[in-house]
Order: C-alpha cells, then structure tokens, then sequence
C-alpha cells in the first residue's frame, strides 16, 4: 500500500469509503465530483392532475384486475394476493440438488398487495395522518398473520413510489412477500446486528442513533418517537433511515402511541422528499424487522429504509452502473450535505401551498 499523503483528510472535499453497519458493505464517497456536467438521460416528470377514480386502473375500487378479479368497493385499505405472485405456497418445497455447480433450493411463499387508499390521484404524502396510521395498521397486521405461519420465515413490507422505480401504477400502493427463507439483506443485517449485541450486549441501531442523535449533521427530522436520518453510509443520494427511539424488534411490537407518531413522522418525511424537487418523489421503501421463524432475535430493531433514485432535480436521477456494479456503489454528494437538504425542505406539501 502507498503511504497517505500529509495533507489532512477533510471527509467534505476528499473522497473516502464508509461502511454499511447494517450489511457489512462499503461505499465510496467522492463529494469533489458533484460540480461535474451531466448530458445524459432526462427523466420524464410524473403525471400530475390524476383522477381520483380511474376505471382502467386494476388497483381502484369496484375495477377488474388481471385474472377476472374484481376490487370490492374498497374505502380505506384493502390487500389482496397478487395475481402474479412470485411466490406460491403449494410449490414443492423439498430441497432440490443439481450437483456441484447448479444448486437450488424450493422456495415457497405468498405475495400480497396492499392499496393504501381509495383514491387514485393520492399518495402517501398526500395522504391525511389518520389513513395513513390505518396503513400503519395494515403493515402490522401483515406480519401478524403471514409471520405466525410456520411456515414463513420473513415478512418483506414494501413500497415502489413512481415509474422511476418500477411501479407499474399511480394508485398508491405497496406489497407484501412473505417467504419460507430468510432474504439475503435481512440475512445480512441479521449477522451484523447479532455480532454487534454479542459484542456490546446492546442493540446496533439503538447505539447507533444515540451517535447520530450527538453528531447531529444527518438528521432530517425528528418526533417523540421516531428520527428519520440520512445513514452514515447512504448509498442513493437521498437515502434515509426511519428509526424508532425504543427498542422494537419487528412492526407488530409498536406502542397505538409509536404507531400514531409513525405515521405523522412519515407524512412529515414524505412531504419534504415531493418538496425537494417539487415532484411526486420516486422512492422504493421497505420495513426490516426480526425474523418470523421462532428464533431469538433481541439484537433486531425495526427500521424503515427509503431509496429514493433522484440526483439533482425532478428529471436526473443517479444510475447504478459501471463501478457500482462491478466494484462497489458510489456517490458524490455526502450523507450531511443529503441530510441539510431535506432538514431545510417546508413542512407544507408544495402542491398546498398557498391554498
Ligand atoms: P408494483 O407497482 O409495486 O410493481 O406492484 C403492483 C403489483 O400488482 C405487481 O406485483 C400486481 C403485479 O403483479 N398486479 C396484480 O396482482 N393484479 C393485476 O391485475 C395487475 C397487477
Ligand atoms: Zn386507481
């Protein structure tokens, strides 16, 4: 290895890596190239002036969705599986082996849809607290009933928000994938947080946010129980994690108080993601929280985390490309400066106000 140059490290100016707590991995930070020219793709701005009832929207109420299903008049949250399921619960689940270099294994399963709301033209940050603490409601009763099955191991909540992130409608709604296995990022997680208790006998990310709590510069925002912050180790430009003050290892464990809080702290979060580049805000979301499968896990804590793909304005958005997907992510600008953007976003929906 080259010796470091004296000159002393300044992590605003000088590229660095960091390291993902939660999986083990490494980002590389390069914050001198953010004044770099961009000619590249320009995204197309989402639809706006939606309307609140679409009849060809397969998700609205009262439509026809794929298969000959029909929604029923639905008026707060409804779930149903989903007609494409990537997972089957009948599927053979023995192990299959295909010798040395063809392994595969049975995975079983069942995915779900869930609509948030009624209303075709809404979205989570547009939503009213009291309907969004109901799909708050929803998540937890999720990992209820799919996680007391014996046969599930993990229960994946989750978000794609926008055409940029691969959702395939407007109407705003999530999924559910609940499987017999334990995914490869909440496997990761699941090690790195159970050496760190066996270490310190204390939960990762509850030690963590009392370090971000102190440090300061990457909180966005705060509430009694919950801090949303831009990680240390962010990889998308405006990545945050949603972590709850007291330890709460999986989302049917949440306090009515967490939950009322959750739900406003999420409003509050979502409505500076739309201000920040005054867009209905792209984003996948997701909620990783302690196995189902029967085990022992005092070392997991609930968090949320938001992948947002936008860069620098509603149309240009960071790719994950070349070196990132040959070597290791990368980014430009810093977690901080992420974190003093949307600190400084108004607590007021762009599209209300004024009105
Ligand atoms: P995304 O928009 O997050 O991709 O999710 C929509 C899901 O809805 C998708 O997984 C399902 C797709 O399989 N779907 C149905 O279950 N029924 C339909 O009629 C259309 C789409
Ligand atoms: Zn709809």
């Amino acid at each position: 290895m080259r010796q470091p140059s004296a000159r002393s490290f300044d992590p605003t100016e000088h590229p660095h890596r960091r390291r993902n707590l939660l999986n083990g991995e490494w980002v590389l930070v390069s914050p001198h190239r953010t004044k770099r020219p961009w000619q590249g793709q320009v995204e197309r701005p989402p639809q706006e002036n939606l309307p609140s009832h679409d009849p060809q929207c397969y998700l609205c109420p009262g439509n026809e969705r794929a298969g000959g299903f029909s929604n029923p008049a639905y008026d707060s949250t409804f779930v149903f599986t989903n007609d494409f399921a990537a997972l089957l619960a009948d599927s053979p689940a023995q192990e299959i082996s295909q010798g040395r270099f063809f392994q595969a294994e049975a995975e079983t399963g069942t995915c779900r849809v869930i609509c948030f709301s009624p209303h075709h033209d809404l979205t989570l940050a547009r939503m009213e607290g009291a309907d969004i603490r109901r799909v708050v409601d929803v998540w937890a009763e999720q990992v209820t009933e799919l996680g007391g099955r014996p046969e599930i191991s993990y229960v994946q909540l989750f978000e794609n928000r926008g055409a940029m992130m691969g959702s395939s409608n407007p109407h705003p709604h999530g999924q559910v994938w609940a499987n017999r296995r334990i995914p490869t990022e909440p496997a990761l997680e699941d090690r790195e947080q159970r050496l760190y208790y066996e270490r310190h006998n204390s939960p990762l990310l509850l030690d963590y946010l009392h370090a971000e709590l102190e440090a300061g510069e990457r909180i966005v925002l705060e509430s009694r129980e919950w801090v949303v912050l831009v990680p240390y180790w962010a990889v998308w430009p405006f990545e945050t994690l949603v972590l709850p003050r007291a330890p709460i290892t999986h989302f049917p464990a949440m306090t009515d108080a967490q939950r009322d809080d959750l739900a406003d702290t999420l409003k509050q979060l979502l409505i500076r993601y739309d201000n920040l580049f005054e867009t209905s805000f792209p984003y996948s979301m997701g909620w990783h929280g302690q196995p189902t499968d029967g085990g022992q896990y005092p070392h997991w804590q609930l968090h949320a985390h938001f992948y947002p793909p936008l860069l620098r304005s509603a149309t240009v958005r960071k790719f994950m490309v070349g070196y990132e997907l040959l070597a290791t992510p990368q980014r430009d600008i810093t977690a901080e400066q992420a974190a003093q953007r949307l600190r400084q976003q108004s607590e007021v929906h762009y599209l209300t106000a004024g009105s």
